[in-house]
């Protein structure tokens, strides 16, 4: 076993100790109330998840592990010569809670070539998968077939594990899944949008790096923005849709894979994880109906169109922040770093002076301010990644990491399935109606 394995052996029953005190002592205590408008509102600030490996604050945006974008940037190990965190070490913290050694980390990523393979079977089938289908669709397919692979599925079936045993089939899972998913992702972008031509992985990159590189991307600028990309995506607490539905199939025992696959369903909807497709879509419009060199006042205008025709200004919003996105600071930091003169970018960074006014003039809007798909696909687009319905696939392989790594959580602490209460009109009515 690998060494990540033998840190979480160690810790599991630590922190299933402590798990225990803290139910023992708080169990009892009240987290929230619920009104009738919060369980009809989509349960909004309803603390009712247990998540342990990230936190989202409205004001200050995510930590995983109590870190947030900037700490993460600093003190995760990076590629020679680079700026952007590397995901392998991100994973450590995610499952251990501390920065991996420098030996942790190259382990990790030893072990993600050693179980990244596809078999034959897997490539027939993305090839075979037809390129009509969306990527996001693909890549949960590809998922499904994977299933086939499941150690927690086969060991559950045959009736050979019991429950303190589940964690250590799930982080097997689990660790399959991630060393595999960039090159299944890669595969559907070269079977979808480049002749089925596919580019063998390189082991002499990192996880990320080695991404870049199957996609056709070699420069060393893009092998650091997917790092970056892929590390700051990671997670966002329990509560959004592709990390709570993962938690929630993962609740009924159903394996990393269809968990995760039905995960990515979730991410592939537009008021989640496509944003950063539809952003891309709707800053071309944009240009190609006001052209260059946009003023402020046309894209103020063209925001008030958009709104009035009934759509959403994708990439602006959040159900839970309320501040800029440190996300969105984080590429767009990159972008000053690496990129000069590009239209798109450009046009990005005159959105976030212009478009926050305007939708604070809308008052139903919670959050004027912009999220992190307001300029993740930009920064694909400079580098020549130009089919952005794909885009939301790279989103994809990086909340892999976040699920992964609390869905193996989820059963090293023995939670039970999730089952919460819904309630009827009538019941409302019932419940508080005068008489
Ligand atoms: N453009 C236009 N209208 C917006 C808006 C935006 N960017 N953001 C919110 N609104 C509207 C809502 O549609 C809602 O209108 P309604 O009452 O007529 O239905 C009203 O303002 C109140 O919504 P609000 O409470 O501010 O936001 P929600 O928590 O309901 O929704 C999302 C949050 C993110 C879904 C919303 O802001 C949105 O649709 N944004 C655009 C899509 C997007 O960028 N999604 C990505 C989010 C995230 F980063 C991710 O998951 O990846």
């Amino acid at each position: 076993h690998g060494l990540l394995k033998k840190r979480m052996r160690e810790l599991v029953p630590v922190k299933q100790a402590l798990l225990r005190d803290v139910r023992k002592r708080y169990g009892s205590k009240e987290v929230c109330k619920v009104t009738v408008d919060q369980a009809i509102g989509g349960m909004r600030n309803v603390f009712g998840l247990f998540y342990d490996a990230s936190l989202l604050d409205a004001k200050t945006g995510i930590t995983m592990r109590d870190y947030n974008i900037p700490e993460l940037q600093e003190y995760l190990q990076k590629a020679e010569n680079g700026h952007e965190p590397l995901p392998e070490a991100l994973f450590w913290l995610l499952c251990t809670g501390d920065f991996p050694s420098e030996q942790e980390f190259a382990d990790v990523q030893q072990e993600w070539k050693q179980r990244g393979q596809l078999d034959s079977e897997t490539q027939r089938f993305i090839l075979s998968l037809p390129k009509t289908a969306h990527p996001m669709t693909m890549l949960s397919q590809t998922l499904l077939f994977l299933q086939k692979d499941s150690q927690f599925f086969q060991a559950y079936d045959q009736g050979k594990i019991s429950k303190p045993q589940y964690w250590e089939y799930f982080y097997e899972d689990a660790m399959d899944l991630l060393a595999k998913i960039p090159r299944v992702s890669a595969m559907i972008y070269r079977h979808k949008y480049k002749n089925g031509e596919i580019i063998q992985a390189d082991d002499n990159l990192d996880w990320a790096g080695n991404y870049a590189h199957m996609l056709g991307y070699n420069k060393f600028e893009v092998r650091e923005c997917l790092r970056g990309y892929l590390s700051i995506h990671a997670d966002h607490e329990g509560g959004n849709v592709s990390a709570h539905t993962t938690h929630l199939v993962g609740s009924a025992l159903a394996d990393p894979y269809l968990s995760y696959s039905a995960g990515v369903n979730g991410l592939a909807g537009p008021l989640h994880g496509l944003a950063n497709q539809e952003v891309l879509k709707w800053l071309l419009e944009m240009r190609e109906e006001l052209g260059d060199n946009i003023s402020n006042e046309k894209i103020q205008d063209y925001v008030l169109t958009t709104i009035r025709e009934g759509r959403v200004i994708p990439g602006y919003g959040h159900a839970v922040l309320r501040y800029t996105d440190p996300r969105f600071i984080h590429q767009k930091e990159f972008a000053a770093r690496h990129i000069k003169d590009d239209p798109l970018v450009n046009l990005t960074a005159q959105c976030y002076h212009v478009i926050p006014p305007v939708l604070k003039t809308i008052g139903k809007i919670q959050n004027p301010w912009p999220n992190v798909d307001a300029h993740s696909g930009v920064l694909l687009y400079h580098y020549g990644l130009r089919e952005f319905q794909y885009y939301t696939v790279v989103f994809a392989v990086s909340r892999a990491l976040g699920c992964m790594a609390n869905l193996i959580w989820s059963r090293a602490f023995g939670l039970p399935i999730e089952r919460p209460g819904s309630i009827t009109l009538r019941w409302i009515e019932e419940k508080f109606g005068e008489n």
